[in-house]
């Protein structure tokens, strides 16, 4: 951070010149686990991307981007025109920057294996995404985000991708971040060296280090649970919503519920707060996936000083068994997670 201070009439004029993303990822370059660059580069690709999908989701509502795309994805979701636009940029720019070996979405039924060109199979990265996560928002202007997760291979170089090289626990991520496309578009990631937000200015198309090193409080008073479910809901869930909504102490907490996990999961890391997306009758696994939702939320959570469980354990300790596992999920404040979790241990 440069500050350039001129004193002018006695009023300081303080500019700060922020440090861009790219500056950053130079500046932190030898403190990723494998600094050959590629991982540099695939944050620079997702970066690109996100610049682009950007574009888009801002214009929604003036071109014809918007609705259902006619086709339903593997989970059974019909697909909105922006998810399907957004999958394909990122996919893309990922691809065409030739720096990983193969890709999972939840767009796409099975994983892609890269291996076209000369050299794909020698990447070491591969990347796991939701592409436009909260997409039954997009037609009400509500903000929506993309999640990634990077892992090495695990599986011999120079060999097609195989489904194991994305069934990896969580732990074993190498970086993890979201893109929210909100009132600003940010870009908040992790290299397991902390967490930090970016900024995008759209007027330059830079984005700028507006948030460095954050970090969940222990405690919070906001408490995102779709409470529309609660009669079906577990029991020491149903418990913990009541013990949330009690007169007692710092209590009631305050009730904020967007439906699009990155918005919530980004306020409650800003203000302190608790997401919970419990099994129920409708959903006995829960609803969101494993691979490109919980577990990289589940990276950044815990990198800010949070917690993420399944209501019983942590989410990253989980042996995936198939690409679209789908897990409950308790995110945030880690003393909020933890009494959630109490309460759940009592019907375990
Ligand atoms: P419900 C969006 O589809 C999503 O995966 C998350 O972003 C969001 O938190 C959740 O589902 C909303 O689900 O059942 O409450 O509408």
């Amino acid at each position: 951070m440069i500050n350039i201070c001129n004193c002018k009439n006695d009023t300081l004029i303080m500019k700060d010149r922020n440090k861009t993303l790219g500056e950053f990822i130079i500046e932190k370059q030898e403190e990723f686990k494998y600094s050959s660059g590629e991982l540099s580069r695939i944050i620079n690709a997702i970066r690109l991307a996100a610049k682009v999908v950007n574009y888009k989701v801002n214009k929604a509502g003036l071109v014809d981007i918007v609705g259902a795309a006619g086709e339903q994805n593997i989970q059974g979701e019909d697909q909105q025109k922006l998810d399907v636009y957004a999958n394909e940029v990122f996919i893309q720019t990922l691809i065409n920057r030739e720096i990983v070996c193969g890709i999972a979405s939840e767009e796409n039924d099975d994983f892609i294996a890269i291996h076209g060109k000369a050299g794909d199979d020698n990447n070491k990265y591969v990347v796991l995404m939701d592409p436009l996560d909260g997409s039954s928002n997009i037609d009400v202007n509500v903000s929506v985000g993309t999640i990634f997760s990077v892992y090495r291979r695990v599986t011999p170089m120079g060999t097609p991708v195989t489904l194991e090289d994305f069934l990896q626990p969580g732990d074993q991520q190498v970086a993890a971040g979201y893109v929210i496309y909100g009132t600003s578009t940010m870009l908040v990631y992790t290299t397991g060296h902390g967490v930090n937000g970016f900024t995008l200015n759209p007027a330059i198309g830079t984005f700028y280090l507006s948030h460095p090193n954050m970090k969940y409080s222990k405690d919070g008073k906001i408490y995102s649970v779709n409470e529309g479910n609660y009669i079906h809901f577990p029991q020491g869930v149903k418990d913990y919503i009541k013990y949330c909504q009690m007169e007692e102490g710092d209590r009631p907490y305050t009730s904020r519920y967007i439906g699009s996990l990155v918005s919530d999961f980004h306020r409650n890391m800003i203000k302190g707060g608790v997401y919970i997306y419990p099994t129920s009758s409708k959903a006995p696994n829960g609803k969101l996936r494993l691979l490109y939702e919980c577990n990289p939320m589940a990276f950044i959570a815990e990198q800010a000083g949070g917690k993420a469980s399944d209501g019983y354990g942590r989410i990253m300790e989980i042996q995936p068994t198939e690409l679209h596992q789908r897990v409950p999920f308790f995110c945030g404040s880690e003393n909020m997670v933890a009494k959630a979790e109490e309460f759940m241990a009592k019907y375990k």
